[in-house]
C-alpha cells in the first residue's frame, strides 16, 4: 500500500495528482503546517527535513516529488506494473 503524506496548498499536490493519474491505490495522511506537524518527531522520523510530500510504500520511503511523478508515469504507462515498491519504479 502507498501512503502519501501531504499538506494542503503545498507542492505535495503534484504527487497527489501523479498518483491519481496513475490509478494507484493509495491512502493519504495530512500534515498540518498550521500545527507545525511537519516538525514533530513522529513526522521527522520519516522525513528528517520536515517537508512534504513523503511517499511511504512497501519498498521504502520516497521523499522526492520529481521521483513521484516519474514513477507514477512509468507505472501508468506500463500495464501490469506495480507502484508498491520504489525499487521497481
Ligand atoms: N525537494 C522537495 C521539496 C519539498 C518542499 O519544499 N515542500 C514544502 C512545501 S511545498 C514543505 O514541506 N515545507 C515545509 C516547511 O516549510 O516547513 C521535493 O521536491 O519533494
Amino acid at each position: 500500500m502507498i501512503t502519501l503524506c501531504y499538506s494542503s496548498r503545498a507542492c505535495s499536490l503534484a504527487s497527489h495528482i501523479a498518483l491519481e493519474e496513475a490509478g494507484a491505490p493509495y491512502t493519504t495522511v495530512r500534515v498540518d503546517f498550521a500545527k507545525s506537524e511537519q516538525r514533530q518527531p513522529k513526522y521527522l522520523a520519516i522525513n528528517p527535513k520536515g517537508r512534504v510530500p513523503t511517499l511511504a510504500t512497501d519498498g521504502g520511503i520516497d521523499r522526492d516529488a520529481r521521483h513521484h511523478w516519474h514513477s507514477s508515469l512509468r507505472a501508468y504507462r506500463t500495464p501490469g506494473s506495480s507502484m508498491s515498491s520504489p525499487a521497481r519504479w
